[in-house]
């Protein structure tokens, strides 16, 4: 084990050499440099409707696409909010936002009308591109007029006020402006809320994106070795950076063809595995214990599958044995990653071209052509190997910053660079990355981000109640819930089930409370913070009694 000097800081590298990165050039650019190699590949398979885009096709259409957001007043800078389920229409619209210097800022379709409109508030969008039967959620709110003050573009028959998707993709695709891209410029601005506080825009620029690419399936020896041979699993969805990023973004720069399924059917998933030859999968533990445990996989023939992985929450050591059982032709390992990271800190070493050993329950190595540090959280010195302490990351992948909030951003990244994750971990004697615990408020529920504090907010918006808390509780299908603790304002008349009543009508089904727990008063620090450690404390030895 090495020592650790408490004046230096203790840097963790990739086992592989860095590489050069094209990251002066847009992220479209990027993704498509390598065009002419496999233009008539496949690139986009669309599940449902058996229907199949080549690189030449997916580059036209998303030329022609930008032409014609261009048509309708979409600028550089411009914000473009993509709210849809998983589609070759999602893709042509991130692609096309790209090629004019628009930015993609991607959403839940499920989301109520309530949070959809924080985030197109905030990010200022222009123009959403959505279905028909959304479109519900987007009329009528806070003075706005869709299609005055907005547009609506459905992929669909378009409802009052919309138009139809065939305005953007009839477009003349000579017609696409030239625009001066700068590395700097902003490209994907998913929403997250960090390490704390409410969902923020996350501005990746097209030098994180291509960066973070770059840093898995670029270089001889790539982290994350895919082929034009390959198909990938995209059945997560598009709109989270995981997906966006380790499985559209990474297969186009690699010439992979991609399998778009619009929503998780075990059944219909495992056919499409078996008659696209399926090669590569990247999943969310929720998706591991499907397929480690559902009788119906015994049906199918899952032995294209050469590659698992899985990230976005924690997969334990039992279920990623029990899908070995399944797959053990396969290599299975996981990535790390968070959206302000860009999105991926580690990734697996047994994905590479020439892959490393590597251990069950490890996150990865920490990604070549960047920097990795483990922090004592109270004292914020540098730890060694086998020494748990915060996560933090450097490099040129990591966001921007939060749109229009100095004060998140500074909290985040320091001064000297370093992306603080929130994450508690360390890195062993091999330089592998396990997670051990989390120092920052978020839930995830299946990988579903839920931000404490705005169901907090929800809840203190009520008038019988006086105060309130939500923490993670662990739970097996999920990984974690989120469960509250209320301080009744007046008397004893508010019951559990209105308050779960109050948040479910406000909320997507993944951030609903799951448990109640009336209180009298909510632990709080001298500054007013809430002891979220108590109340976790509180509800493990609840549950161990
Ligand atoms: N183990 C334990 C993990 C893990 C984890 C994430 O919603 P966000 O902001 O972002 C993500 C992104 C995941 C991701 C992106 C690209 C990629 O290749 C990959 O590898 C498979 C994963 O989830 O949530 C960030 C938070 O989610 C937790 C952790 O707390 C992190 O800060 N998380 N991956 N393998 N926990």
């Amino acid at each position: 084990n090495q020592v650790c000097d408490p004046q230096t800081t203790h840097v963790f590298k990739s086992k592989l050499p860095d590489i050069p990165i094209s990251n002066h050039i847009p992220l479209h650019a990027y993704c498509f440099e390598k065009l002419s190699d496999f233009a008539d590949r496949p690139c986009l398979i669309v599940g449902a409707a058996s229907k199949t885009y080549t690189y030449a096709e997916t580059h036209l259409i998303s030329r022609k696409i930008a032409a014609g957001l261009s048509n309708l007043g979409i600028r550089k800078g411009d914000v473009v909010m993509i709210l849809l389920q998983n589609s070759a229409e999602f893709v042509f619209s991130f692609l096309a936002a790209s090629m004019i210097g628009a930015v993609g800022t991607t959403a839940n379709p499920f989301y109520t009308a309530a949070e959809i409109f924080k985030q197109f508030t905030v990010s200022k969008a222009k123009l959403i591109i959505t279905q028909a039967m959304y479109v519900d959620k987007l009329r009528h709110h806070d003075g706005t007029n869709l299609g005055e003050d907005f547009k609506v573009v459905t992929v669909d028959d378009p409802p009052e006020n919309c138009l139809h998707f065939s305005v953007l993709s009839e477009a003349n695709e000579s017609e696409v402006p030239e625009v001066e891209i700068h590395p700097d410029d902003a490209v994907a601005m998913p929403f997250s809320s960090g390490t704390t506080g409410l969902p923020k825009g996350v501005v990746l620029t097209h030098k994180s994106l291509t960066t973070s690419v770059a840093q898995q399936v670029d270089g001889e020896n790539p982290n994350l070795y895919l082929t034009t041979e390959d198909v990938l699993l995209c059945v997560l969805p598009l709109f989270h950076i995981f997906s966006l990023n380790s499985v559209l973004l990474c297969a186009l720069r690699a010439g992979s063809g991609v399998l778009l399924m619009q929503k998780f059917e075990i059944g219909t998933l495992l056919e499409l595995i078996q008659r696209h030859r399926v090669s590569v999968a990247m999943v969310v533990p929720p998706l591991v214990l499907a397929l480690a445990k559902n009788p119906m996989v015994a049906d199918f023939d899952l032995s294209s599958i050469r590659l698992v992985l899985s990230g976005a929450a924690p997969l334990g050591k039992e279920l990623e044995e029990a899908l070995r059982n399944r797959v053990p032709q396969a290599v299975l390992g996981q990535g790390y990653g968070m959206t302000e990271a860009g999105p991926v800190l580690s990734m697996c070493l047994g994905f590479a071209k020439q892959p490393f050993p590597t251990k069950s329950g490890s996150c990865g190595t920490v990604v070549r052509n960047a920097e990795l540090k483990v922090v004592d959280p109270e004292t914020g010195r540098s730890l060694g190997y086998n020494q748990p302490g915060e996560i933090c990351i450097r490099g040129q992948q990591i966001m921007k910053g939060y749109l229009n909030d100095e004060k998140a951003t500074a909290l985040t990244i320091d001064s000297e660079g370093w992306l603080h994750t929130g994450d508690v971990g360390y890195v062993d004697d091999d330089d592998e990355i396990f997670i051990v615990d989390r120092v920052k408020e978020l839930i995830k529920f299946k990988g579903f981000q839920v931000p404490p504090a705005e169901l907090e907010g929800l809840l203190v918006s009520h008038p019988s109640i006086a105060d309130a808390a939500v923490v993670p509780q662990k739970d097996v299908a999920a990984g974690e819930v989120p469960v509250a603790f209320v301080v009744r304002s007046n008397g004893f008349d508010l019951t559990e089930e209105a308050v779960k009543e109050f948040i479910a009508k406000q909320v997507v089904f993944y951030k609903r409370l799951h448990k109640v727990y009336f209180v009298h008063a909510i632990p709080k620090s001298p500054s007013g913070k809430i002891l979220r450690k108590d109340l976790r404390a509180k509800l493990e030895s609840a549950a161990t009694q």
